[in-house]
């Protein structure tokens, strides 16, 4: 079902999502409307029945150039904590949602761009896409999870001198450092590779894809030992899905699986 909202739109085709940043006057960037409107969102689509959502940027130029910094420049100290909080909660959502999620990044995802990318499955980009966390140069730090998720994607060394320097990172090195998986020419081949990456998935159990990215996002958090007990339970859970017993049978009886994602 298609819904839009004051800064966002989302469509579904055939049964991928696309989830629209919509502010191109301002390169896209994040003010409180657009966190908002990313958890109301988010809350509503952990229950569609979509095999994949893109989550990109209107125009050419940007996926997010950052926080808006307009906005920010007039918030005290309360205002900005509060930001923070919602913009984390609406991070956290969109990480959680039950199906991939690609960041398609076409251009500039800059600060709160750059986190809310992280906050996606994984990143793929267009050839001119620019990375980078330049808050320190504005006299901030990253506030919407970059401090914590970029390390995980990058180690602890690279996140530090990026953070630290707020130096842009151009698409070789982007994909050098494990931040983005592959590059495209253009926004329109970009979606095309993002559309085959989820019809590839889609052919698997949605189910099953779904308990093991609750594993992995959890399991990031954790010891190897509490890790494991969530995969232990994921793997327990799984046993009593449709899926599951139609994909062992379909393997036995040597024919395609027929999954309904339950
Ligand atoms: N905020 C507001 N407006 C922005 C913007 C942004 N981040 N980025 C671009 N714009 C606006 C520009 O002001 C301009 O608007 P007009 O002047 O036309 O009204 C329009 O978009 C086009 O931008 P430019 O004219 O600058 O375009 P250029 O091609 O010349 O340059 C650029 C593109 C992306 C290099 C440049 O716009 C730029 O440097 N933008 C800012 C990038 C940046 O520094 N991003 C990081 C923002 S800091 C926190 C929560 C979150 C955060 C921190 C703390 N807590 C509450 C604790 C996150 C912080 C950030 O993200």
């Amino acid at each position: 079902m298609n819904k839009n909202f004051e800064t966002l739109e989302y469509s579904v085709e055939g049964d991928i999502g696309y989830l629209t940043f919509n502010r191109p006057k301002a390169l896209n960037a994040i003010s409180a409307q657009v966190i908002e409107d990313l958890i109301e969102f988010s809350e509503w689509a952990k229950d569609e029945k979509i095999k994949g959502l893109i989550v990109t940027g209107s125009g050419e130029k940007a996926f997010i150039a950052g926080a808006d910094i307009k906005a920010m420049c007039s918030m005290d100290s309360k205002e900005a904590t509060e930001f923070s909080a919602r913009g984390q909660k609406a991070t956290l959502l969109l990480e959680n949602l039950p199906f991939p999620v690609i960041a398609a990044v076409n251009g500039f995802a800059l600060g709160g761009g750059l986190e809310m990318a992280l906050a996606c499955d994984f990143m793929l980009a267009s050839d001119n896409a620019v990375f980078g966390l330049p808050e320190a140069s504005l006299g901030l730090v990253p506030g919407f999870g970059g401090t914590q998720r970029l390390a995980k994607i990058v180690g602890i060394n690279r996140a530090k001198e990026l953070i630290y320097t707020g130096r842009m990172v151009k698409i070789e090195e982007a994909k050098s450092m494990g931040l983005v998986l592959s590059s495209y020419a253009d926004k329109t081949q970009l979606i095309e590779a993002c559309v085959d990456l989820i019809k590839k998935s889609s052919k698997n159990s949605i189910n099953a894809i779904s308990v093991a990215k609750t594993a992995l996002n959890k399991g990031l958090e954790l010891s190897i030992e509490d890790g494991l007990k969530i995969e232990s339970a994921s793997f327990g859970e799984i046993f009593s899905s449709y899926d599951m017993k139609e994909g062992t049978q379909a393997f036995m009886e040597k024919r395609k699986p027929n999954f309904k994602g339950e």
